[in-house]
């Protein structure tokens, strides 16, 4: 376990501590000891170290101390200030979308996953390629790899140009495949049901309960990378695909929306999303807007969705089916965990389902089968 200091700042956020805890959290999933938070008071970033020259002084003071190993810094840092705080401190510096980065390198199983994470890796590594070997310019040219005169950081630059560009090649290959059996899927009319939302949210726990699968489920963020679907049988004749999926995070950077893609097409492809929230949470409006956020940005912020209140065992809410003001299903409240309001979510799915078959939707193509299929 690497001895790792966190740090924040506090530039008057009302939220602040939500933030600390879920650096944490994110922390601790990346298999760190924490061993101190510090909080820096400022209301703008120090150009070359973010925090300023007192507070770096007090960190590499409080980390010899405790004998601290990594600093997490809870923003973005650019390439610079990251370099600038490593060699002041004497240790390795990395920011949020770092931890993010190293947490979905432990967690990624599938082929697609891990190839979808090393081609974040690059893309982040990329930005942060800085000219430490300028005194070599032009002395390494020659022999296979390197150009004459080309320095050190333009080679590296190209590798990893070529790397990303193998990486996505690779990756839209298998992209195509993905495409291919939903085409397939559509063909048979099959109604889709994606669950999304916030990292943590229990996703997969409600995965297993709906699906009587089992997803891996832990307290930790980003325990699922991959996506994993199943079918579920709701009533004679009437089934549908289940998918479980990565969780979202504030401050998601681009890049990584960009990197799994693929992982999230699922959820834009579904016919319903299923967005669970952590009703217990007092993040919980701010994480709704969050993964709405991150749904538009893939394109999924049209695809309709019912809420799925999580946790309600530990906010003392009953199980409830909430309906619009036409009659149509918008929210359901249940506790995956311990089973509550679960018969309640599978009859919401199986009315959601019927209407879907009944709609017409996806039947075009063997009518005779959907038909039979409504009971
Ligand atoms: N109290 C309570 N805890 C729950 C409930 N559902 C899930 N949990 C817990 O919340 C934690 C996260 O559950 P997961 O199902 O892994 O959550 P997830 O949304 O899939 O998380 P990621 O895949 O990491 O994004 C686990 O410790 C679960 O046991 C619930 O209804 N009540
Ligand atoms: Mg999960």
């Amino acid at each position: 376990m690497t001895k790792t200091v966190l740090v924040a700042v506090d530039s008057g956020q009302f939220d602040l501590q939500e933030h600390v805890d879920e650096l944490k959290l994110l922390a601790i999933s990346a298999g760190a000891d924490v061993v101190a938070v510090v909080i820096a008071k400022r209301k703008a970033p120090d150009p070359a170290t973010y925090i300023g020259s007192g507070k770096v002084a007090e960190i590499s003071e409080l980390s010899t101390e405790l004998e601290a190993e990594l600093v997490v810094f809870n923003h973005g840092l650019s390439p610079a200030q990251q370099r600038n705080l490593e060699a002041a401190l004497e240790m390795r510096v990395i920011d949020r979308t770092g931890l993010i980065l190293d947490i979905f390198a432990i967690r990624a199983q599938s082929f697609e996953g891990k190839l979808q994470v090393e081609l974040a890796q690059l893309q982040y590594l990329s930005s942060r390629l800085v000219r430490r070997y300028t005194h070599l310019a032009g002395q390494q040219g020659g022999i296979g790899m390197r150009g004459p005169g080309e320095t050190q950081l333009e080679t590296d630059r190209r590798l990893i140009g070529d790397k990303v560009k193998k990486l996505k090649q690779r990756l839209s290959t298998l992209e195509k495949q993905r495409e291919t059996q939903r085409r397939q899927r559509q063909r048979r009319g099959q109604f889709t049901v994606a669950i999304v939302g916030y990292t943590n949210a229990g996703k997969s726990t409600l995965f297993n309960g709906v699906a009587s699968s089992k997803a891996y489920a832990a307290d930790q963020l980003f325990a699922t990378l991959d996506t994993t679907s199943r079918k579920v049988y709701l009533a004679p004749g009437i089934d549908f695909i289940l998918s479980d999926t990565v969780g979202f995070i504030r401050d998601l950077s681009h890049s990584l929306i960009e990197a799994f893609k693929a992982t999230l097409e699922s959820t834009v492809q579904a016919d319903l999303l299923l967005h669970v929230v952590d009703a217990s949470s007092p993040a919980r409006h701010a994480q709704i807007a969050e993964v709405n956020r991150v749904l538009a940005e893939i394109h999924a912020g049209d695809v309709p969705q019912v809420i799925v209140w999580n946790k309600i065992d530990a906010c003392e809410r009953e199980p409830q089916v909430e309906r619009n003001p036409d009659g149509k299903i918008s929210a359901v409240a249940v506790s995956a965990r311990f089973g509550l309001g679960m018969p309640e979510l599978r009859q919401s799915l199986l009315e959601l389902a019927t209407d879907f078959y009944t709609a017409g939707r996806g039947l075009v193509a063997d009518k005779n089968q959907a038909d039979s299929q409504i009971t």
